[in-house]
């Protein structure tokens, strides 16, 4: 019996540890879709989801932004607009893309569902800290 017990600790530890290892790659965007709240698109002033800190300190659209330039992260009194470093698509239906300028204009950046992209001064230099605009895909035209 004690031996059983005590196996079946053993189990249970590996299993962890198989989960941590696996969670190092998808931790990141897990990490995004806590909060990023399903359906939004969100963007975050630095790396990693957060903006001076906070991960809840965020800028995010249901359907759409067409301007950051009156939008501050949320709890925030910084401007998100040519801010964005980090950005993630929790939405339930379509691509969204991120632009450089107003009203969908400019330079672009794709961004799938249920992903997103932790460092754009590493990934995507062109829309670090240029991003004034974003969508989803299956929002109509001119969306405001
Ligand atoms: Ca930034």
């Amino acid at each position: 019996m004690g031996v059983i017990v005590r196996y079946g600790i053993v189990a249970r530890t590996t299993v962890a540890f198989a989960l941590v290892a696996a969670g190092t790659a998808g931790g990141a965007a897990a990490a995004a879709a806590a909060v990023c709240p399903s359906g939004y698109a969100c963007g975050w002033g630095d790396r990693y989801y957060k903006t001076s800190g906070s991960t809840a300190a965020r800028v995010k659209a249901y359907e759409c932004q067409y301007s950051l330039s009156f939008l501050n992260y949320e709890g925030t009194t910084r401007n998100a607009d040519d801010d964005i470093t980090s950005v993630y698509n929790n939405g339930n239906h379509s691509n969204a893309t991120f632009f450089t300028g107003k009203w969908y204009s400019g330079a672009s950046l794709k961004v799938v569902r249920q992903d997103g992209y932790v460092a754009l001064n590493s990934s995507h230099p062109n829309m670090n800290d240029s991003i004034s605009s974003f969508k989803f895909d299956s929002a109509a035209g001119n969306c405001t």
